[in-house]
């Protein structure tokens, strides 16, 4: 995906002549920049806020470098679920692309699409997996094919502001889930956070030394396998000891959080879903309002 278009390419996406497309621009209805011999210069992330803002459809998608059958099909959340999963069975990692993209642009956040389409089809396939109805190289395929789309998602969000409150997260040694840890970052930063997930697997040496060497204001924890719990609450101990020294709010998440082993740890918040996160982050940083 391309960074920047110019405003004739966004133009042909559109439909529009580039004579509107400019006039657009110079009233601020998108984000625009100048080079230095003065010509427009548009991000995709800018164009992509645009069209989310106004619902304007997109004829031809792939001139700006979005997937060819955006802006052509279902919108409707619970709909996306079957095409997603389909989709993803099938490895088709275009056709992945086009069903979030098509969602995003349809206003829908990121929280919302992973939980209400990403996280249901991941199920469907984890039950079609446990009937035999889905290979084990189809769940895994699905896996990669997700999170490659998640990563050509994430170039079309709104860069941080200058002054966004910073996050991190990851998944602990032994977990080698990925997607929910990714969908958390995307998350945050499409609410205007400097949030960056330093992947699945970590050991917690590692984590305590990365909370103290960046000082976050957030650190995301996502859980989705549990060995041995006695070994996961002394190494979490000693990721939430490194957490309340520096001030740091700890967010945890996942399947394998039950109650009973959350009884047994310390947090901050504890969400079911990203739209929670999202809650819990906008506290955080929201000032209190006049009493
Ligand atoms: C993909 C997958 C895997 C992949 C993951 C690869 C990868 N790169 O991520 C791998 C290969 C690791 C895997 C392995 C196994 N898996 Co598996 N796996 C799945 C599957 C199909 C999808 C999980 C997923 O990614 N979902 C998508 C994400 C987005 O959804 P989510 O994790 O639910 O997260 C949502 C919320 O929980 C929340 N959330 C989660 N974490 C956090 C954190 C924060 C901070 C916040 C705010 C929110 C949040 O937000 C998300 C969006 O709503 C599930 C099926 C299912 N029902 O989930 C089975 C499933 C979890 N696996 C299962 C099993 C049995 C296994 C294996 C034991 C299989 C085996 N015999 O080898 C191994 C165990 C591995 C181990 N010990 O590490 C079972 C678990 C049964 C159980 N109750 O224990 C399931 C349910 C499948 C099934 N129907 O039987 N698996």
């Amino acid at each position: 995906m391309n960074e920047y278009v110019s405003p004739k390419q966004v133009a042909r996406a559109i439909g529009v002549s580039e004579a509107s497309l400019k006039r657009w621009c110079d009233k601020g209805l998108i984000a625009t920049a100048r080079t230095a011999g003065g010509h427009r210069r548009l991000t995709l992330a800018a164009v992509v806020e645009f069209l989310r803002a106004t619902g304007r459809p997109l004829v031809r998608p792939e001139v700006i470098g979005l997937p060819a059958t955006c802006g052509q099909s279902d919108v409707v959340l619970t709909r996306a679920v079957d095409r997603l999963r389909e989709a993803l069975e099938d490895g088709d990692e275009a056709r992945v692309r086009a069903v979030l993209f098509d969602l995003y642009l349809a206003n829908h956040n990121i929280d919302a699409i992973g939980d209400k389409v990403i996280a249901p089809a991941f199920h469907e396939i984890g039950c079609r997996w446990e009937s035999g109805d889905c290979e084990v190289f189809q769940e895994r395929r699905a896996c990669e094919v997700c999170m490659r789309a998640l990563y050509y998602l994430s170039a079309a969000l709104p860069p941080a502001p200058a002054n966004a409150p910073h996050a991190i997260g990851a998944t602990l040694e032994g977990d080698w889930y990925s997607q929910a840890v990714t969908l958390a970052e995307l998350t945050l930063r499409q609410i205007g956070w400097r949030a960056a997930s330093l992947g699945s697997g970590l050991p917690v040496v590692t984590l305590c030394n990365a909370l103290a060497r960046t000082r976050p204001r957030l650190f995301w924890l996502s859980v989705s396998v549990l060995e041995d719990v006695d070994r996961f609450v002394e190494n979490y101990d000693r990721l939430f000891d490194v957490a309340q020294a520096h001030g740091v709010a700890m967010v945890v998440g996942g399947k394998m959080l039950s109650a009973a082993v959350r009884q047994r740890i310390r947090y901050s918040a504890y969400c079911d879903t990203l739209s929670h996160l999202v809650t819990f982050a906008q506290s955080i940083t929201s000032e209190p309002g006049p009493a």
